[in-house]
């Protein structure tokens, strides 16, 4: 077994295991690993008929990347198409000029132009690169990045597989931003009102206060805008349900599942009935080991698990849009292509107040998360079409199926929670990071960012302004900044600050705070994190679900050695 793990014995050894790459592993001379990609247009058959899609180096999702911490990296980006492009390495620690994003780090790639990125690796972990430039990101612009540690993983493994999920519309993107500007719930199929709303938690006897009724109505959203984009068809490494992607498992061994969300709006909840899982990295960063039954994966985040099956059977992977619209299922084991018995989809959740943050305890009977109790009444009385549904489930799925109860709830400030049936899903408060940070100051300079939007008008703002008219946020080089998210929406928002890591405060000590490329801020919640800002130059700063960035939801981070004054 000992012999098997991948503890780096040698690169060689290293690459073989991941015969994707390769198609764009150039060479690895003295230190410096060379890679060349392309992005172009081919066409694609992921809904039953045939749509254009963009592709880097012909494939979506693209060529995996594999570096070892410490190599220097040269990667040759041709673009293909007609239109402007670029390349962002999603969570890498790269000079500003080479980040990738058109209008703060380059200018962008020229249609049948090549750029060259050069950077040194100093990190190590699983992360992913896409496109920055328009919606090609949706369209396919996407592939993984993994690096291998120098020394031996803290999670040592004897098998691998990167799980990159993705989220797919033929519909011209462009189109779909036009769609959501004139009219926000075009694609909010689940739709209901709020006058429905009060009407439900009414006659639950959910006794809602005025001062919440008003917050529903001054929000402008109704309970069940989860995701406000919809009628996707969810990809597994680039496969759909009617062709599973299959990951190849010895029983027995210590396998590491590489999970990456690269949807462009949908977030999804990830079960393997039968093992456990054991989660020991988040966004790149090794974590205390957690076991979890379930995660939620936001945007743009990465997750990394160990399993061990132990049976010489097929596997279901799951991930269940957060919407409940969709799944996207992979095979892990058995023989390829067994047929699988598709999981029922969950029921959706009704947005609560308790998910909104702050004290709204009247929701809440019984000593459960609200969210889960307005489920069960959802299922009983109002709708109808779930509780169809879970019958079927309950007849037909296997027990496996059946051990993952219906839960469904934010991801942070809730105590860890089994829930009925005993899963653990995990929560940010979960994570603790594996090497201490080493910067312990008290932040010595504060910043509030409101996360703001018009579902109505489709506008989306950070502190109240869209990119175009927003002043960058200055910092002094080395400064320790908390920065207090203050989500003003009923939306999630992926919250991503490019250039440098940022410790949640989630309630561990300083020193074991865990490091995130991306935050997830939950509708109505405040989240603080603290970072130093030890990298100079011009950073995005944008929430990471697509169309939000599109319409407004960025901003600039400029850190630099003088000018601190300029930011007040
Ligand atoms: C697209 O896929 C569907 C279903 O798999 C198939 O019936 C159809 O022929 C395909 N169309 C093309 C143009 O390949
Ligand atoms: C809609 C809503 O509840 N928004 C809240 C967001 O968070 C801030 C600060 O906690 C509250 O003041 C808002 O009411
Ligand atoms: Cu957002």
């Amino acid at each position: 077994m000992i012999g098997r793990r991948l503890f780096l014995a040698s690169t060689a050894a290293l690459y073989a295991a991941a015969p994707s790459l390769a198609k764009a592993f150039t060479s690895s001379i003295g230190g410096t690993r060379e890679y060349t990609l392309s992005i172009g247009e081919i066409g694609v058959n992921f809904t039953g008929s045939p749509s254009r899609a963009l592709a880097v180096n012909g494939q979506i999702p693209g060529p995996a990347l594999r570096f070892v911490d410490g190599e220097d990296v040269v990667i040759h980006v041709t673009n293909n198409l007609d239109v402007m492009s670029s390349i962002h390495w999603h969570g890498l620690l790269v000079p500003p000029e080479m980040d990738g994003v058109p209008g703060i780090s380059f200018d962008g790639i020229p249609p049948g132009e090549t750029f060259t990125y050069r950077f040194p690796i100093r990190q190590a972990g699983t992360y992913w690169y896409h496109s920055h430039s328009a919606y090609q990101e949706q369209q396919g612009v996407y592939g993984p990045l993994i690096i291998e540690p120098r020394k031996a993983d803290p999670a040592p493994f004897d098998r691998e597989h990167t799980i990159i999920l993705s989220d797919w519309l033929d519909t011209d993107p462009a189109d779909v931003h036009a769609n959501l500007k004139s009219m926000s719930d075009y694609y909010n199929y689940a739709q209901r009102t709020l006058g429905d709303f009060l009407d439900f938690a009414s006659d639950e006897g959910l006794n809602l206060a005025t001062n919440e009724r008003l917050a529903w109505g001054n929000m402008r959203m109704t309970p069940t805008d989860l995701s406000d984009v919809s009628g996707y068809t969810f990809l597994m490494n680039g496969q759909t349900n009617d062709r599973p992607w299959f990951g190849e498992i010895s029983p027995g061994e210590r396998v590491r599942l590489r999970f990456i969300n690269a949807g462009a709006m949908s977030y999804f909840d990830i079960r393997i009935p039968g093992p456990r899982m054991t989660v020991v990295e988040a966004d790149g960063q090794a974590v205390r080991p957690v076991p979890v039954d379930e995660f939620r994966i936001a945007v743009a985040e990465t997750y990394d698990v160990i399993v061990e099956p132990q049976d010489d059977k097929a596997y279901q992977i799951i991930a269940e849009a957060l919407d409940r619209s969709g799944f996207s299922i992979g095979q892990l084991g058995g023989l390829q292509g067994a047929p699988m018995i598709l999981p029922s989809p969950r029921p959706r959740s009704f947005l609560s107040m308790d998910d909104m943050g702050g004290d709204h305890g009247n929701m809440n009977h019984g000593g459960m998360p609200a969210e889960i109790q307005i489920d069960h009444a959802a299922m009983g009385h109002s709708m109808p079409m779930a509780t169809e549904m879970d019958h079927a489930a309950m007849g037909h799925a296997s027990p496996m199926e059946m051990a993952a109860p219906a839960i469904t709830r934010d991801n942070e400030h809730v105590p860890p929670v089994d829930a009925p049936g005993g899963a653990r899903v995990l929560t940010y408060q979960d994570l603790v990071a594996l090497e201490p940070n080493d910067d312990l100051r008290v932040p010595d300079k504060e910043l509030t960012m409101t996360l703001g939007g018009n579902m109505e008008r489709y506008i989306w703002t950070l502190n109240g302004d869209k990119f175009s008219e927003a002043t960058p946020i200055y910092l002094d080089y080395g400064q320790r900044v908390r920065i207090t998210y203050v989500n003003e929406t009923m939306m999630n928002h992926p919250m991503h600050l490019h250039g440098m890591f940022v410790e949640l405060e989630n309630g561990q000590p300083p020193e074991t705070r865990p490091r995130k490329h991306i935050v997830n801020v939950g509708p109505g919640r405040r989240y603080s994190v603290t970072f130093t800002a030890d990298e100079a130059g011009e950073w995005a700063f944008h929430c990471h679900l697509l169309y939000h960035m599109a319409s407004g939801m960025m901003s600039k981070v400029v850190v630099s050695r003088v000018n601190a004054e300029l930011s007040q």
